[in-house]
């Protein structure tokens, strides 16, 4: 092992009220004895700003930062706090809010822009490292871009020639981040009624970098100072996100590496295996995982690892890229993001390969007390560390840069110390369901819709459907509040449909597995599940695949029933352990879509009470979505199930599911009392 570096931190983590997952507090144990520090640590020795938790400290000009802190005992009368240019508490929070959304949507987008340049680079043939792998895909969403599929020949209509499909499609792709008038295509792909919501409130997106710098401009000193105007540019930023960049990414990623169908992997640290090369893959663009996976499948490569005495190569994933590879390959989780130290700490980590979004800077410390290398992939996400090697991926040599890559991990194995410290956990995980397969799953014999399923939540048998997704926080306990938040869901017959770190926690916890169904779930959602053999709780992929559950969401407004849109649909969403900006937008597209969304952990707006109160409780008469926020995972979920019963009864639908629940014991009570 290299030499350690032993950077001292005042107080280190309990490990068992850091994590509820024992392989966790395994390792955050092991990281502490070679007195290396992780973020449990971390956040047990540096406490947050409360001013800015709550949303009320501004540094948008250097007269502040102006800090507004909420006076003890609440504001009585008039709220009289204001920074040096007399900003607001409301419109301070709002702009800050507004950033986030921003940032998140920027994120998002910018990995979206990313698939659709190499989407444009296969279609233009300048790259032949990747192809059309789902043209069934691309037909489908051709249309929505107003490309034709078909073609008249002497007067007969014949199929376009899939090539050209591609390019116009392409072209038009990536000409909504900045397409100089119309609004976004994929806009219309909501149901109706929402659209005309939207329309009537002025927030359709333009095109999507739009959308993002306005919110900038407009929160930039001295512009806009009504915290209502401000979040109207935060909804039309948010919509940006989930029906254009998040959207455009999962689409586009569907139709070059495939569209997910579920098969099944294993997830946690125990996935890692001692005698092979184990290559973690740690970040969000598949673009660069997919190569990865191929190189490292490759005879050629495994043949190599062989040569070096290891009996072959193992890939993990952490975060969503963790989510990108498992839900088309079945390449196991290593873990969620809170892992990503502590699978170096194994000591079994030959390479760590990031590339976007959600990776710590201080792997690079921990790298250093390891063989691991750490390799940095993307133009726009180095590190400043001298043991980080930079390897930037090109799709133009994308095999070649993966092979690299991967040889480099193989060349590192015989380097590993003898200090290997895998946990032993991990568990089935079945993951791979979008809007296509839970269409085959739940769909009628022949609409071939979402007819099964509109049916069984009509019934009662499903009483509703919750998004659950989101990070974890190293604020919060590692995943308590992820699996209790589902667990009680489940058994009261809600189906859960679940991306990001959420998807990863509940494979961890054997959540996504059909048996779940017999052991968690309530007689209704139970019988169900054991009918058709899926999980309660589906796997959706990734942070970009929330626009999966938007899509699911309309398909089953489209498919029919007592309702119009997806604000009547017994449904509501959830990021119990959320941390990032893109959980922000991820939130403000949900509840602007229409759903009743449910934050964990803080809200970063409570010392705005005004401002609170209009995410809260005012959003809902524009879009029928509204934001709100329970730390208490049991409340919070029951929270989001009132809100369920709430819908059902405003459908007129609560009648039939108080049938289906009356098993024999409800039975006998009533006769006995009548
Ligand atoms: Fe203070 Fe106004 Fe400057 Fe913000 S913009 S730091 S509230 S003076
Ligand atoms: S990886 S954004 S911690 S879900 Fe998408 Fe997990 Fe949140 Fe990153």
């Amino acid at each position: 092992m290299a030499e350690v570096t032993k950077e001292k931190v005042k107080k280190v983590a309990d490990p068992i009220a850091a994590s509820i997952d024992p392989g966790t507090q395994e390792l955050i144990r092991r990281a502490q004895e070679l007195e290396i520090d992780t973020v449990f640590d971390r956040a047990a020795s540096m406490k947050p700003c409360n001013i800015g938790m709550q949303g009320i400290c501004c540094k948008n000009c250097a007269m502040g930062p102006c800090r507004l802190p909420l006076p003890k005992g609440g504001i009585e009368g008039e709220d009289t706090r204001k920074g040096l240019c007399g900003a607001t508490a409301n419109t301070i929070a709002a702009r800050n809010f507004a950033r986030m959304v921003a940032a998140g949507a920027a994120a998002h987008s910018d990995h979206g822009r990313s698939v659709a340049e190499v989407f444009l680079s296969v279609a233009r043939k300048e790259t032949r490292d990747y192809r059309i792998k789902d043209p069934d895909k691309l037909l489908a969403i051709a249309p929505y871009f107003d490309v034709a599929t078909k073609v008249e020949v002497n007067g007969e209509e014949m199929d376009r020639d899939i090539d050209e499909i591609a390019l116009e499609v392409a072209e038009k792709a990536l000409n909504e981040w900045g397409k100089a008038e119309g609004e976004l295509y994929y806009a219309k792909r909501a149901p109706e009624p929402l659209y005309e919501k939207w329309k009537k409130s002025g927030v359709v997106p333009r095109n999507i970098d739009r959308e993002v710098v306005e919110i900038m401009h407009r929160t930039h000193m001295g512009v806009d100072q009504d915290y209502k105007n401000i979040v109207k540019q935060c909804t039309r930023a948010s919509l940006a996100d989930g029906w254009g960049g998040s959207m455009l990414a999962t689409d586009l990623q569907d139709v070059l590496f495939g569209t997910p169908y579920p098969l099944q992997a294993e997830s946690n640290m125990g996935v890692l295996k001692e005698d092979h090369v184990n290559i973690i893959v740690h970040g969000h663009e598949p673009v660069l995982s997919e190569m990865i996976v191929a190189a490292a499948q490759s005879k050629e490569m495994v043949a190599y690892a062989q040569s070096k005495g290891a009996k072959g190569i193992q890939l993990g994933g952490i975060c969503c890229t963790a989510n990108e590879i498992f839900q088309r390959h079945g390449v196991p989780q290593a873990g969620t993001y809170l892992q990503q130290e502590l699978a170096i700490i194994t000591g079994a980590c030959d390479a760590m390969v990031v590339d976007i979004q959600c990776v710590f800077q201080n792997l690079a410390n921990v790298a250093k007390c390891f063989h691991t290398k750490l390799i940095t992939t993307h133009p726009i996400a180095k590190m400043e560390q001298d043991n980080v090697i930079h390897i930037e991926f090109d799709e133009h040599h994308a095999m070649e840069d993966a092979t690299r890559i991967v040889k480099l991990a193989i060349d590192n194995f015989e380097n590993r110390g003898s200090e290997v410290m895998i946990p032993q956990y991990k568990a089935t995980a079945i993951g791979g369901f979008g809007v296509e397969s839970i269409e085959y799953h739940l769909g009628g014999t022949f609409r071939g819709s979402y007819y099964t399923l509109n049916d069984n939540i009509i019934n009662g048998r499903i009483r509703g459907v919750a998004g659950v997704v989101g990070c974890n926080n190293a604020r919060t306990r590692h995943n308590e509040a992820h699996i209790t938040v589902v667990k009680e869901l489940i058994k009261n017959d809600v189906i859960v449909l679940t991306t990001g770190c959420n998807g990863i926690a509940c494979a961890m916890e054997g959540l996504l597995t059909p048996e779940t169904a017999h052991v968690f779930c309530g007689p209704g959602l139970r019988e169900v599940c054991e009918t058709v053999g899926i999980p309660p709780v589906l796997h959706l992929g990734s942070c970009v695949d929330n626009s999966r559950i938007l899509l699911a969401a309309t398909e089953v407004v489209k498919a029919g029933g007592p309702w119009k849109d997806i604000c009547d649909l017994p449904a509501a969403g959830s990021a119990p352990e959320w941390m990032s900006e893109k959980a922000i937008s991820i939130g403000q597209y949900f509840v602007s879509s229409g759903v009743y969304t449910v934050f964990g952990y803080h809200f970063p707006t409570v010392g705005a009470p005004v401002f609170q109160e209009y995410l809260f409780k005012e959003m809902e008469r524009l879009y029928g979505g509204k934001w709100d926020f329970e730390a208490d995972p049991i409340k919070h979920a029951r929270l989001m199930i009132a809100h369920i019963d709430k819908k059902r009864k405003e459908l007129g639908i609560d009648k039939a599911r108080e049938r289906v629940l009356m098993d024999m014991a409800d039975r006998m009570k009533l006769e006995a009392s009548a």
